[in-house]
């Protein structure tokens, strides 16, 4: 984990059907994120928000989606950033919808082949965003990037051309809730291991992170960790647009974060989803900022580092 945290505004609001994502990052510096990162110990480095310039619009042969020339210009934008910048130090990606982890992590990947590294993506959140552009029913972008980074056909010639894609087996998805049919007959026999909320209820979160953070640990790769805000339930989270009830309580969201830390393998975050119109009186953003502090270090007493193999 590196000690310089880069601030990365990704203000998309154009993969969802609700406005106000875009107000996301803003609303994190708000809460007190900078700060929070700096009473760690950390440097942290203020990249400002990234924005796109006028796009041309296309269309697709699936009428449902609008925006697919705005999202695919982020992606290209959020994909060079993502590899620049996971050179430098820890690149925290500030959405904006969940459609910046189309981005982030094709950049990420990016860096991480040609530093001859295997990439792990722990996915975080209430939905398996793994339609392609051929199966989405609401057109909503921010319900793809699952697919695009690990892949799956149908994006070329929209999206930008992937380097490399990040493999299913590499990708652990925790909190799911709300899965299309057709999402969940793709997630059957994809490689990607997924443990919806009655898995967490039975097993305990701690125990299904840990095994993926072993297999991370064993095979020696590196990790990437897209937050979606909804994966918390939304009694505590409510700054969200699409909030599915039964999702993770505060404790297993900062048991999955403290773990995270211990393992020291995290290189680069999204944090996506927040939405400051939706929310009540910041409380989803300052939520957020304390998960963020605990993935970076913030400990409630020191204990013994734990030994993963
Ligand atoms: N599966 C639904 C769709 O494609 C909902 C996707 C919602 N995605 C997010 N991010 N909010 O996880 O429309
Ligand atoms: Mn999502
Ligand atoms: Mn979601
Ligand atoms: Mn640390």
């Amino acid at each position: 984990m590196s000690d310089r945290c880069i601030l990365i505004g990704a203000p998309v609001e154009a993969g969802t059907g609700r406005r106000g994502a875009d107000m996301g990052a803003r609303a994190f510096r708000a809460a007190g994120l900078a700060e929070t990162l700096r009473d760690l110990g950390l440097e942290v480095r203020e990249h400002g928000n990234l924005f796109i310039g006028p796009v041309v619009p296309k269309a697709h042969p699936n009428p449902m989606i609008g925006d697919i020339a705005e999202i695919a210009a982020w992606t290209e934008v959020i994909e060079k950033v993502a590899y620049e910048t996971a050179a430098q130090g820890m690149p925290i990606f500030l959405g904006g919808d969940h459609s910046v982890a189309a981005g982030s992590i094709a950049g990420i990947n990016r860096r991480a082949v040609e530093d001859g590294r295997e990439l792990f993506v722990l996915w975080l959140d209430a939905h398996s965003d793994y339609h392609t552009l051929d199966t989405t029913e609401s057109g909503n972008l921010h319900g793809v990037p699952a697919a695009y980074v690990t892949g799956r056909p149908g994006f070329a010639g929209y999206f930008p051309p992937l380097v490399a894609p990040v493999k299913p087996e590499n990708v652990c998805m925790v909190g799911l809730r709300s899965v299309d049919p057709a999402e969940r007959s793709a997630l059957d026999g994809s490689g990607i291991t997924v443990h919806d909320m009655r898995a967490i209820d039975e097993n305990g979160i701690g125990r299904l992170v840990g095994s993926f953070l072993k297999e991370v640990v064993v095979r020696g790769g590196i990790l990437h960790v897209s937050l979606d805000v909804d994966f918390l339930d939304p009694e505590i989270a409510p700054g969200v647009g699409t909030t599915v009830p039964g999702g993770a309580t505060f404790r297993e969201a900062h048991l999955v974060m403290e773990m995270l830390h211990d393992t020291g393998l995290v290189r680069s975050l999204d944090v996506v989803e927040l939405n400051p119109f939706l929310d009540e009186r910041g409380r989803t953003a300052l939520l957020l900022v304390d998960l963020v502090a605990s993935l970076m270090g913030r400990r409630i007493l020191d204990r013994p580092t734990r030994s993963w193999s």
